[in-house]
């Protein structure tokens, strides 16, 4: 199907509004991760050989052989696909290091694999700078094998490790930090010392997103379907939470909190198959591409980081099922994204008043001041357009504002289609059944401060992948 698109890129600038911050605010570290919002996550470990999903901790190393490992292979595919980075296991639950950790004795050091000389994090490190991709690490402190698990002893082991993997394997754009806390070999749950581990993080890798249920950099989403709320602040209140168990509601998590201290902004994961780790009887059961469209509709669409687990296989690859769904699922994306229906034959008025020429690519900033209920932004097309979709930003780095606004999508004075919406935020992508239309209003109809807008953009993307 022929896709359309129109961008309008606000140029300007509307000198006399005040830019002053709504606290609080995102670092620059931050800003820089929401705007690249889809990388992929691998799940790989003895899990991938032994079927389970979650290892008792007491497989042999020798299970772990993958016999044609490639990480070029999953960066290809990563590539490709549109991703910008991969997460991957480094030590799940069971405690297996892919890596010859000096703080384990159940590590690919003691595996067959490559005759023990194996390291999947180095592979995976090399070639993620070979494909330019950021490359990050998940680490559990469950651990169902680590003999010290369940004394004090092994905040010391999980704090040792953070400082092989960052040392080693750095810099890393992100790291996970699961919530789980089961018992070990011992039968003893650890008291995990989140303190040091948190300042341990700030003092080695003060560029990489921390990710746990609460942050401190990146909060969990409060599901694994890769779905945001609808209503999506990046601000959530942790005091008196904690990881795990504590953690705050799960739909606290989904939607944030209107007022929340901390600026957490949400992060999505869900998994390409029903499981986290690769299971040959799932090969039937791969997300369609336009399934995962509609994930990436209801999570980057709405404001939120997109980590789509793709796990290896037993050989060490991705499958054909995983890659052929990826491809399918990033062309469906720029079919509906790239093309532009029309440069110059539109215009953005601000009530009323034309405020732009239209400039394509590049975002602006456009301040609709402190009577923005009074004011609306009209898009006046020069001729009937076949629309369905419409893209705007809200410029965060002076902090959330925008509480709810309206489209109204009109032909000539007819109203074809009107919806509230709540938040905006980093970006927001609506999608409604195709209507034929040469202008559409957007009102800002609630917000803390001026509400400060960058990127508009309307489309036409196929009818199928409209939101449902
Ligand atoms: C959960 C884990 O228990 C799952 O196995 C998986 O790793 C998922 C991403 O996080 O907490």
């Amino acid at each position: 199907m022929k896709n359309f698109s129109v961008i309008f890129s606000l140029c300007i600038f509307i000198t006399g509004r005040s830019q002053s911050p709504v606290n609080p605010l995102p670092s620059s570290k931050q800003l820089a991760w929401q705007n690249a919002p889809f990388y992929l996550f691998m799940h790989f470990g003895p899990n991938t050989f032994t079927d389970l999903e979650w290892g008792k901790g007491s497989e042999k190393e020798e299970l772990f052989n993958p016999t044609a490992m490639d990480c070029r292979q999953w960066c290809r595919i990563a590539k490709a696909a549109g991703a910008t980075g991969i997460v991957l296991t480094a030590k799940h639950h069971d405690g297996f290091c892919l890596w010859p950790s000096a703080f384990s004795k159940h590590t690919v050091a003691q595996s067959k694999w490559r005759n023990g000389k194996g390291d999947v994090l180095k592979e995976l490190s090399s070639a993620c700078r070979e494909y330019g991709l950021s490359f990050g690490v998940y680490l559990s402190p469950w651990d169902r094998n680590h003999p010290e698990y369940g004394t004090p002893g092994y905040n010391d082991v999980f704090t040792n490790m953070m400082n092989e993997v960052v040392a080693h394997y750095g810099p890393l754009f992100e790291f996970w930090w699961d919530g789980a806390n089961g018992e070990g070999p011992n039968g003893k749950k650890q008291v995990y010392d989140w303190h040091r581990f948190e300042t341990t993080m700030r003092k080695i890798a003060p560029n990489t997103m921390v990710f746990s249920d609460i942050g401190p950099d990146i909060r969990w989403v409060g599901n694994e379907d890769g779905v945001v709320g609808s209503t999506n602040w990046n601000l959530l209140d942790t005091a008196g939470f904690s990881r795990g168990l504590g953690a705050p509601p799960n739909d606290t998590l989904n939607q944030g909190n209107i007022n929340g201290k901390n600026w957490l902004p949400a992060e999505c994961d869900v998994s390409i198959r029903p499981g986290w780790f690769y299971h040959f009887k799932e090969d039937s059961l791969v997300k369609s591409p336009e399934k995962l469209f509609d994930i990436y509709l209801k999570s980057v669409g709405r404001g939120a980081n997109l980590i789509l687990n793709v796990p290896p296989d037993p050989s060490g690859l991705i499958s054909s099922y995983d890659s052929a769904a990826l491809m399918k699922f990033a062309q469906l994306r720029n079919e509906s994204f790239q093309d532009l229906l029309n440069k110059d034959q539109s215009v953005i008025y601000l009530h009323g008043e034309k405020i732009k020429e239209l400039s394509k690519g590049k975002d602006g900033v456009i301040n609709l001041g402190k009577n923005f209920k009074d004011e609306f932004l009209e898009i006046r097309f020069n001729k009937e357009l076949a629309v369905n979709c419409i893209l705007l930003k809200e410029l965060l780095q002076w902090g959330q504002r925008i509480k709810s606004f309206e489209i109204e999508v009109y032909d000539n004075d007819s109203l074809l289609y009107k919806n509230a919406y709540t938040t905006m935020g980093h970006q927001r992508i609506i999608s409604f059944p195709t209507r034929n239309s040469n202008r559409i209003l957007i009102r800002i109809t609630g917000a803390k401060s001026d509400p400060i807008l960058g990127e508009l953009s309307v489309y036409h993307i196929p009818e199928m992948l409209v939101e449902k």
